[in-house]
Protein backbone atom coordinates (compact mmCIF):
# COMPACT_ATOMS: atom_id res chain seq x y z
CA UNK A 1 0.00 0.00 0.00
CA UNK A 2 1.24 3.56 -0.48
CA UNK A 3 1.77 5.82 1.98
CA UNK A 4 -0.38 9.39 2.28
CA UNK A 5 3.04 11.21 1.46
CA UNK A 6 3.14 9.09 -2.06
CA UNK A 7 -0.26 9.42 -3.12
CA UNK A 8 -0.28 13.09 -2.45
CA UNK A 9 3.28 13.47 -4.24
CA UNK A 10 1.80 11.20 -7.23
CA UNK A 11 -1.35 13.66 -7.08
CA UNK A 12 0.91 16.36 -7.35
CA UNK A 13 3.00 14.95 -10.81
CA UNK A 14 -0.37 14.08 -12.40
CA UNK A 15 -1.51 17.88 -11.51
CA UNK A 16 1.43 19.15 -13.14
CA UNK A 17 0.83 16.70 -16.23
CA UNK A 18 -2.54 17.88 -16.60
CA UNK A 19 -3.66 14.25 -16.03
CA UNK A 20 -7.57 15.02 -15.67
CA UNK A 21 -7.83 10.76 -15.63
CA UNK A 22 -5.20 10.25 -13.49
CA UNK A 23 -6.68 12.48 -10.94
CA UNK A 24 -9.86 11.53 -11.48
CA UNK A 25 -8.24 7.60 -9.95
CA UNK A 26 -5.20 9.25 -7.29
CA UNK A 27 -8.20 11.41 -5.44
CA UNK A 28 -10.59 8.48 -5.25
CA UNK A 29 -7.57 5.93 -3.99
CA UNK A 30 -6.71 8.75 -1.56
CA UNK A 31 -9.91 9.53 -0.11
CA UNK A 32 -10.91 5.76 -0.15
CA UNK A 33 -7.07 5.27 2.04
CA UNK A 34 -8.61 7.51 4.77
CA UNK A 35 -6.61 11.03 3.49
CA UNK A 36 -9.22 13.78 4.53
CA UNK A 37 -10.28 16.11 1.35
CA UNK A 38 -8.66 18.97 2.73
CA UNK A 39 -5.22 17.62 2.96
CA UNK A 40 -5.40 16.64 -0.77
CA UNK A 41 -6.53 20.07 -1.74
CA UNK A 42 -3.84 21.68 0.73
CA UNK A 43 -0.55 19.06 0.43
CA UNK A 44 -1.39 17.78 -3.10
CA UNK A 45 -3.21 19.84 -5.19
CA UNK A 46 -2.90 23.24 -4.55
CA UNK A 47 0.68 23.31 -4.04
CA UNK A 48 0.71 21.43 -7.46
CA UNK A 49 -1.10 24.91 -8.95
CA UNK A 50 2.01 26.44 -7.51
CA UNK A 51 4.09 24.72 -8.93
CA UNK A 52 2.60 25.16 -12.05
CA UNK A 53 2.08 29.05 -11.63
CA UNK A 54 5.62 29.58 -10.98
CA UNK A 55 6.92 27.74 -14.23
CA UNK A 56 4.53 30.02 -16.23
CA UNK A 57 5.71 32.93 -14.38
CA UNK A 58 9.60 31.51 -15.51
CA UNK A 59 8.00 30.61 -19.49
CA UNK A 60 9.20 27.23 -18.74
CA UNK A 61 5.28 25.70 -19.39
CA UNK A 62 2.78 27.99 -21.73
CA UNK A 63 -0.72 29.01 -21.66
CA UNK A 64 -2.10 25.18 -23.43
CA UNK A 65 -0.19 22.89 -20.35
CA UNK A 66 -1.63 25.50 -17.71
CA UNK A 67 -4.79 25.03 -19.22
CA UNK A 68 -4.75 21.01 -19.00
CA UNK A 69 -3.39 21.30 -15.09
CA UNK A 70 -6.31 23.78 -14.50
CA UNK A 71 -9.07 21.21 -16.11
CA UNK A 72 -7.26 18.78 -13.90
CA UNK A 73 -7.35 20.66 -10.91
CA UNK A 74 -10.81 21.30 -11.51
CA UNK A 75 -11.58 17.35 -12.06
CA UNK A 76 -10.02 16.98 -8.85
CA UNK A 77 -11.60 19.75 -6.81
CA UNK A 78 -15.31 18.42 -7.82
CA UNK A 79 -14.31 14.78 -6.53
CA UNK A 80 -13.75 16.89 -3.43
CA UNK A 81 -16.48 18.89 -2.90
CA UNK A 82 -18.79 16.59 -1.47
CA UNK A 83 -16.18 15.87 0.91
CA UNK A 84 -15.65 19.32 2.14
CA UNK A 85 -19.16 20.26 2.94
CA UNK A 86 -20.90 19.83 5.86
CA UNK A 87 -23.45 17.07 5.72
CA UNK A 88 -26.77 17.80 6.41
CA UNK A 89 -26.22 21.47 6.69
CA UNK A 90 -29.38 23.78 6.25
CA UNK A 91 -28.26 26.48 4.04
CA UNK A 92 -27.73 29.85 5.97
CA UNK A 93 -27.53 32.36 3.27
CA UNK A 94 -26.96 32.43 -0.37
CA UNK A 95 -24.32 33.93 -2.59
CA UNK A 96 -23.72 35.34 -5.84
CA UNK A 97 -20.61 34.39 -7.63
CA UNK A 98 -18.23 35.13 -10.41
CA UNK A 99 -15.49 36.03 -12.16
CA UNK A 100 -15.48 39.67 -13.29
CA UNK A 101 -16.18 40.64 -16.93
CA UNK A 102 -12.80 40.07 -19.20
CA UNK A 103 -11.66 37.15 -16.89
CA UNK A 104 -11.51 33.78 -17.47
CA UNK A 105 -9.74 32.52 -14.10
CA UNK A 106 -12.53 30.19 -12.40
CA UNK A 107 -9.46 27.82 -10.26
CA UNK A 108 -10.04 30.11 -7.42
CA UNK A 109 -13.65 30.84 -7.71
CA UNK A 110 -14.49 27.61 -7.70
CA UNK A 111 -12.30 26.56 -4.44
CA UNK A 112 -14.49 29.79 -3.30
CA UNK A 113 -17.96 28.06 -3.88
CA UNK A 114 -16.27 24.69 -2.49
CA UNK A 115 -15.85 26.50 0.91
CA UNK A 116 -18.61 28.78 0.81
CA UNK A 117 -21.09 25.28 0.16
CA UNK A 118 -18.77 23.78 3.18
CA UNK A 119 -20.10 26.50 5.26
CA UNK A 120 -23.58 26.01 4.09
CA UNK A 121 -23.83 29.03 2.09
CA UNK A 122 -26.17 28.00 -1.01
CA UNK A 123 -23.75 29.37 -4.08
CA UNK A 124 -24.98 30.81 -7.20
CA UNK A 125 -22.29 30.70 -9.27
CA UNK A 126 -22.77 33.24 -12.54
CA UNK A 127 -19.33 31.11 -14.01
CA UNK A 128 -16.59 33.42 -15.42
CA UNK A 129 -16.59 36.68 -17.66
CA UNK A 130 -19.59 38.47 -15.55
CA UNK A 131 -20.46 41.76 -16.15
CA UNK A 132 -21.76 44.02 -13.76
CA UNK A 133 -24.87 44.21 -15.30
CA UNK A 134 -25.11 40.35 -15.04
CA UNK A 135 -24.87 40.52 -11.32
CA UNK A 136 -27.16 42.87 -11.31
CA UNK A 137 -30.17 41.36 -12.85
CA UNK A 138 -28.87 37.92 -10.94
CA UNK A 139 -29.29 39.79 -7.84
CA UNK A 140 -32.29 40.93 -8.78
CA UNK A 141 -33.98 37.54 -9.17
CA UNK A 142 -32.30 35.48 -6.11
CA UNK A 143 -31.48 38.77 -3.59
CA UNK A 144 -28.92 36.73 -2.73
CA UNK A 145 -27.41 37.93 0.94
CA UNK A 146 -23.34 38.13 -0.16
CA UNK A 147 -21.81 38.79 -4.19
CA UNK A 148 -18.89 37.72 -4.08
CA UNK A 149 -16.37 38.49 -6.89
CA UNK A 150 -12.97 37.01 -8.44
CA UNK A 151 -10.39 38.73 -10.73
CA UNK A 152 -7.19 37.18 -11.53
CA UNK A 153 -5.46 40.56 -13.65
CA UNK A 154 -4.61 43.62 -12.92
CA UNK A 155 -6.63 44.11 -16.40
CA UNK A 156 -9.92 43.14 -15.29
CA UNK A 157 -9.83 44.28 -11.21
CA UNK A 158 -11.59 47.63 -12.68
CA UNK A 159 -15.02 45.29 -13.27
CA UNK A 160 -15.26 44.86 -9.36
CA UNK A 161 -15.30 48.48 -8.84
CA UNK A 162 -17.73 48.57 -11.93
CA UNK A 163 -19.72 46.47 -9.95
CA UNK A 164 -19.42 48.03 -7.18
CA UNK A 165 -21.07 50.80 -9.35
CA UNK A 166 -23.91 49.05 -10.73
CA UNK A 167 -25.35 48.29 -7.47
CA UNK A 168 -25.37 51.46 -6.32
CA UNK A 169 -26.79 53.07 -9.32
CA UNK A 170 -29.51 50.29 -8.86
CA UNK A 171 -30.35 51.56 -5.83
CA UNK A 172 -29.38 48.53 -4.12
CA UNK A 173 -25.90 48.57 -2.63
CA UNK A 174 -26.74 49.09 0.69
CA UNK A 175 -28.92 45.64 0.46
CA UNK A 176 -25.91 43.82 -0.04
CA UNK A 177 -22.19 42.53 1.32
CA UNK A 178 -19.90 42.72 -1.41
CA UNK A 179 -17.13 40.77 -1.17
CA UNK A 180 -13.93 40.52 -3.44
CA UNK A 181 -10.66 38.38 -4.01
CA UNK A 182 -8.33 37.20 -6.41
CA UNK A 183 -4.56 37.17 -6.61
CA UNK A 184 -3.73 40.85 -7.72
CA UNK A 185 -6.46 42.37 -4.89
CA UNK A 186 -5.64 43.87 -1.90
CA UNK A 187 -7.48 44.62 0.82
CA UNK A 188 -6.34 48.77 0.22
CA UNK A 189 -7.92 48.08 -3.58
CA UNK A 190 -11.51 46.80 -1.40
CA UNK A 191 -11.69 50.30 0.32
CA UNK A 192 -10.44 52.05 -2.91
CA UNK A 193 -13.64 50.73 -4.78
CA UNK A 194 -16.01 50.58 -1.92
CA UNK A 195 -16.51 46.97 -1.69
CA UNK A 196 -17.04 45.55 1.71
CA UNK A 197 -14.87 42.27 2.67
CA UNK A 198 -11.44 41.52 1.06
CA UNK A 199 -9.81 37.86 1.98
CA UNK A 200 -6.92 36.64 0.71
CA UNK A 201 -7.96 32.99 0.18
CA UNK A 202 -11.43 31.00 0.02
CA UNK A 203 -11.41 29.42 3.08
CA UNK A 204 -11.33 32.48 4.89
CA UNK A 205 -13.66 34.34 1.94
CA UNK A 206 -16.05 32.08 3.36
CA UNK A 207 -15.74 32.39 7.14
CA UNK A 208 -16.02 35.71 6.74
CA UNK A 209 -19.07 35.31 4.06
CA UNK A 210 -20.89 33.43 7.26
CA UNK A 211 -19.89 36.13 9.75
CA UNK A 212 -21.49 38.64 7.53
CA UNK A 213 -24.36 36.24 6.84
CA UNK A 214 -25.14 35.72 10.24
CA UNK A 215 -24.62 39.49 11.43
CA UNK A 216 -27.29 40.50 8.50
CA UNK A 217 -29.77 37.93 10.03
CA UNK A 218 -29.56 38.69 13.97
CO1 LIG B 1 -3.50 33.24 -16.34
N1 LIG B 1 -2.52 34.73 -15.58
N2 LIG B 1 -3.75 34.21 -18.01
N3 LIG B 1 -4.28 31.59 -17.01
N4 LIG B 1 -2.85 32.38 -14.80
C1 LIG B 1 -2.12 34.63 -14.18
C2 LIG B 1 -3.20 35.20 -13.27
C3 LIG B 1 -0.78 35.47 -14.17
C4 LIG B 1 -0.46 36.08 -12.80
C5 LIG B 1 0.39 34.58 -14.67
C6 LIG B 1 1.65 35.38 -14.96
O1 LIG B 1 1.88 35.76 -16.07
N5 LIG B 1 2.47 35.67 -14.01
C7 LIG B 1 -1.06 36.54 -15.29
C8 LIG B 1 -1.73 37.83 -14.82
C9 LIG B 1 -0.77 38.99 -14.81
C10 LIG B 1 -1.44 40.24 -14.38
O2 LIG B 1 -2.59 40.48 -14.52
N6 LIG B 1 -0.64 41.08 -13.80
C11 LIG B 1 -1.95 35.74 -16.23
C12 LIG B 1 -2.15 36.05 -17.60
C13 LIG B 1 -1.33 37.20 -18.14
C14 LIG B 1 -3.05 35.33 -18.42
C15 LIG B 1 -3.37 35.58 -19.90
C16 LIG B 1 -3.50 37.05 -20.33
C17 LIG B 1 -2.26 34.83 -20.68
C18 LIG B 1 -2.31 34.94 -22.18
O3 LIG B 1 -3.28 34.59 -22.79
N7 LIG B 1 -1.23 35.45 -22.67
C19 LIG B 1 -4.70 34.82 -20.08
C20 LIG B 1 -5.92 35.71 -19.77
C21 LIG B 1 -7.23 35.00 -20.05
C22 LIG B 1 -8.41 35.77 -19.47
O4 LIG B 1 -8.76 35.57 -18.33
N8 LIG B 1 -9.01 36.66 -20.25
C23 LIG B 1 -4.53 33.76 -19.05
C24 LIG B 1 -5.05 32.48 -19.17
C25 LIG B 1 -4.88 31.46 -18.25
C26 LIG B 1 -5.32 30.02 -18.49
C27 LIG B 1 -6.64 29.91 -19.27
C28 LIG B 1 -4.24 29.31 -19.22
C29 LIG B 1 -5.37 29.48 -17.01
C30 LIG B 1 -6.76 29.62 -16.34
C31 LIG B 1 -7.56 28.34 -16.37
C32 LIG B 1 -8.73 28.38 -15.45
O5 LIG B 1 -8.81 29.14 -14.49
N9 LIG B 1 -9.67 27.51 -15.74
C33 LIG B 1 -4.42 30.45 -16.30
C34 LIG B 1 -3.83 30.18 -15.03
C35 LIG B 1 -4.12 28.82 -14.44
C36 LIG B 1 -3.02 31.12 -14.36
C37 LIG B 1 -2.13 30.94 -13.11
C38 LIG B 1 -0.88 30.18 -13.58
C39 LIG B 1 -2.73 30.21 -11.95
C40 LIG B 1 -4.06 30.78 -11.44
C41 LIG B 1 -4.70 29.79 -10.52
O6 LIG B 1 -5.64 29.11 -10.88
N10 LIG B 1 -4.15 29.67 -9.29
C42 LIG B 1 -1.84 32.44 -12.71
C43 LIG B 1 -0.51 32.64 -12.00
C44 LIG B 1 -0.69 32.94 -10.52
O7 LIG B 1 -1.75 33.18 -10.02
N11 LIG B 1 0.41 32.99 -9.84
C45 LIG B 1 -2.14 33.16 -13.95
C46 LIG B 1 -4.64 28.71 -8.30
C47 LIG B 1 -5.85 29.32 -7.57
C48 LIG B 1 -6.28 28.39 -6.43
O8 LIG B 1 -5.45 30.56 -7.03
O9 LIG B 1 -7.15 31.87 -8.42
O10 LIG B 1 -5.38 33.06 -7.01
P1 LIG B 1 -6.30 31.91 -7.22
O11 LIG B 1 -7.32 31.84 -5.99
C49 LIG B 1 -6.83 31.96 -4.66
C50 LIG B 1 -6.90 33.40 -4.12
O12 LIG B 1 -6.58 34.37 -5.08
C51 LIG B 1 -8.26 33.49 -3.52
O13 LIG B 1 -8.58 32.15 -3.12
C52 LIG B 1 -7.79 31.20 -3.77
C53 LIG B 1 -6.99 30.41 -2.73
O14 LIG B 1 -7.77 29.88 -1.74
N12 LIG B 1 -9.41 33.98 -4.28
C54 LIG B 1 -10.41 34.61 -3.61
C55 LIG B 1 -9.73 33.91 -5.58
N13 LIG B 1 -10.92 34.49 -5.79
C56 LIG B 1 -11.36 34.91 -4.59
C57 LIG B 1 -12.55 35.57 -4.22
C58 LIG B 1 -12.72 35.90 -2.86
C59 LIG B 1 -11.76 35.59 -1.92
C60 LIG B 1 -10.59 34.94 -2.27
O15 LIG B 1 -13.83 36.52 -2.39
C61 LIG B 1 -14.95 36.66 -3.21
Amino acid sequence: MNTANEILNDISTALQGGKAKLINELVNKALADGITAKDILEQGLLPAMDIIAEKFMNNEVYVPEVLIAARAMNVGSEILKPHLAESGVKPIGKALLGTVKGDLHDIGKNLVRMMFEGKGIEVIDLGVDVSPEQFVAAYQKEKTDIIALSALLTTTMNEMKNTVAAFTAAGIREKVTIMVGGAPVTDSFRADIGADIYTSDAASAAEAAKKAILAQKS
